[in-house]
């Protein structure tokens, strides 16, 4: 069945997200965006004379709507916030290698493997206990072909596009002024509203201070799980962007679910993974800006899924929006239930109130109560688009290449 929010498009899809249409660029607004070119290389003039040979070529056939330059920046593989992207994606079972000799159902330590089907049409996919044919799934179990509403379509992936601006100034003053009210340190505080370092080490295995070897180290700075190691957040808060987009295994035996007892929380979450893939735009932050009139720049964020309804914006929507997700979790010692809050850094809630639970930490003991309010967006969604990637084989001999 094709995909419900692919054929709405992004544009009709926008208020669900909670993205506000206001402040998307005009090009994204009213128009219906047929198509993407990305075209990547190692220089801004091979990529400008690749991309103009490409317009060229197909002449009137296309009306270019936008064009938008996007550059690793000097701080290669750092985003703008200043924290190291791109560490953990989900491993492609058996296109990924078995790298970690303790599990062979990871690629890279940490790095679960997920059936292909949920990245391209055609292979099998993940299920979980929801889905009543397969009551005892686990997140290794082998799901159905997932087929693509038409044959062509096999190989290929839909693919979501979000041009998100980064209020870098507006974040590192929030940052500055709210670690003030809590008494913290301002880099810790920055870490516990992302849950990795700026170099990339995790809160769960670097809870207190930045651990640089441990942040560019690939076999060990993906190698954690939450609920098994963070129980009760005091490492890492359940609302942290990485913890809230990919909760790994906090939802296992959450209260009151049958479907999630034991490991089906994984198996669910492992139906909701993302193939990640953006790049930074828009120049360095230089000393005459100031709040309020930022440069534009941001993250050109980009995601493959077979699903975008199930996927994307399941992870945008029921997730990272939603501030009672990661539900179920508790106090230390069972001293209450918590209400995590929203992602602070892509949450998006009308009115813009985010609240976010313990940003002071409890580590290793403690029991300090303590919650934040934001009241802007860091991150702001100026234009979006949903396509369709096709294979080659499809560009070759399909029906888009009559
Ligand atoms: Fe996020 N950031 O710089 O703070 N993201 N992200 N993201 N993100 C991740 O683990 C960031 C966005 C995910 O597997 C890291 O690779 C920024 C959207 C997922 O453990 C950092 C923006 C969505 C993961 C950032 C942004 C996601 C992830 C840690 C927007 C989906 C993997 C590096 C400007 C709706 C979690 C890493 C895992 C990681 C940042 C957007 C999802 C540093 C600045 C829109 C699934």
């Amino acid at each position: 069945m094709i995909d419900s929010s692919f054929v709405a498009g992004a544009q009709a899809r926008a208020a669900v997200l909670g993205d506000e249409l206001d402040a998307w660029l005009p090009a994204f607004q009213g128009t219906k965006i047929d198509g993407v070119m990305l075209v990547t290389g190692p220089d801004e003039t091979k990529v400008n004379s690749h991309a103009t040979s490409i317009v060229q070529l197909l002449g009137s056939a296309i009306a270019v709507v936008h064009e938008e330059l996007g550059q690793t920046r000097p701080h290669r593989g750092f985003e703008h916030f200043g924290f190291q992207d791109g560490i953990s994606q989900p491993g492609i079972r058996g296109l990924t290698p078995p790298m970690n000799p303790t599990d062979p159902e990871q690629g890279l330590p940490g790095q679960d493997l997920i059936h292909p089907g949920e990245f391209v049409f055609g292979y099998p996919g993940q299920v979980d206990r929801f889905d009543p044919s397969f009551p005892d799934a686990t997140k290794e179990t082998t799901g159905p072909i997932v087929e693509p509403p038409f044959v062509w379509m096999n190989d290929g992936a839909y693919m979501v596009f979000r041009r998100l601006e980064q209020r870098v100034l507006a974040f590192q003053k929030f940052v500055k002024d709210e670690s003030r009210v809590l008494g913290m340190d301002e880099g810790l505080l920055a870490a516990r509203l992302v849950g990795r370092w700026p170099s990339g080490a995790p809160l769960v295995l670097a809870p207190l201070q930045d651990d640089a070897a441990l942040g560019a180290d690939a076999t060990k700075n993906n190698h954690f799980e939450f609920q098994h190691e963070d129980a009760s957040q005091r490492r890492c808060p359940y609302a942290a962007h990485i913890r809230k987009t990919y909760p790994r295994d906090d939802l296992n035996d959450a209260p009151g679910i049958p479907a999630l007892a034991g490991e089906g929380g994984e198996a669910s979450v492992q139906t909701r993974r993302l193939r990640r893939a953006g790049i930074p735009f828009g120049r360095e932050v230089n000393d005459s800006e100031v709040i309020g009139s930022e440069a534009s720049r941001g993250l050109m964020f980009v995601c493959y899924q077979t699903s975008i309804i199930d996927q994307f914006e399941f992870v945008q929507k029921d997730w990272a929006n939603n501030d009672t997700f990661v539900f179920g979790k508790g106090r230390p010692n069972g001293s209450g239930q918590v209400t995590p809050g929203h992602d602070p850094l892509i949450g998006q809630v009308a009115g813009d109130l985010r609240v976010v639970d313990e940003l002071v930490p409890n580590y290793p003991t403690g029991n300090t109560r303590s919650s934040i309010n934001i009241t802007q967006r860091f991150v702001q969604a100026t234009g979006a688009g949903y396509f369709f990637m096709p294979s080659i084989a499809a560009l070759l001999h399909g029906p888009l290449s009559q």
